[in-house]
């Protein structure tokens, strides 16, 4: 399996695009309505195991919820291997949550992936890494040549010195906004969270990951930096 399925790929930049869309109006309508309206969007709110976490126990299933009601088939919720085997059993929804048990889970790193879809119609893909009593490796930290919108390198400090996460040092300073990592073996981007001139997350498997970092650093720009790192272990 190689790269996204170009349908779930359309759908989540279609549901980005929405979501900056409502910002923009939210933005704009704050002023006048009294009260804020309910967002419209399921947005993720947990998963378990918590997302970059390195658990001593293997879970005995997985679960991710979100701020309202979720549906979908039995692949809307999968934990992935370093070689890209399904490890969980069929997803089974819950109101606003669906999880997946996964019985005998060994020792290793994983990315929890899922495709659900949204009360209000919007398909929502994205993915996680956890990891089970492993730790990714210390490495040497190093500088990714990112590229910017208009194709000018931007430097990025990737650490390495921190075991079981990474953290990518930000050129901008960052009101929120997330890193992507796109994987062979991984359906969908991995996401890490970014705030201030830092992201933390792991790296789940060996390889080279595509990565983007997408973030707001006004109410209204936003920096998009494009570029790829390679993990040993
Ligand atoms: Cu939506």
């Amino acid at each position: 399996m190689t790269g996204s399925p170009p349908g779930r790929a359309r759908a989540g930049r279609l549901h980005r695009a929405a979501l900056a869309g409502t910002a923009l109006l939210t933005a704009a309508a704050t002023a006048l309505l009294p009260a804020s309206p309910a967002w419209a969007h399921a947005e993720l709110k947990a998963t378990t195991p918590v997302a970059d976490s390195v658990v001593a126990k293997a879970p005995t299933s997985v679960r991710v919820t979100f701020s309202e009601k979720v549906s979908g088939g039995g692949t809307a919720l999968r934990v992935l291997d370093a070689k890209g085997a399904v490890r969980s059993r069929p997803a089974t929804f819950a109101g606003s949550s669906v999880q997946a048990g996964t019985p005998g889970l060994p020792k290793g790193r994983y990315a929890l992936v899922w495709s659900v879809l949204s009360s209000d119609g919007h398909r929502i893909t994205s993915a996680r890494a956890f990891s089970v009593g492993l730790a990714t490796p210390s490495a040497a930290a190093k500088t990714l040549t990112m590229k910017d919108a208009k194709n000018r390198s931007r430097p990025v400090r990737l650490s390495g010195d921190r075991v079981g996460v990474r953290t990518l040092g930000l050129p901008v300073n960052a009101l929120d906004g997330t890193v992507s990592l796109s994987h062979p073996r991984i359906p969908t981007a991995l996401v890490w969270q970014a705030k201030g001139t830092s992201a933390r997350g792991m790296l789940p498997f060996p390889g080279t990951y595509a990565v983007t970092i997408r973030v707001r650093v006004s109410q209204f720009d936003e920096v998009v930096l494009v570029g790829s790192l390679t993990a040993r272990a």
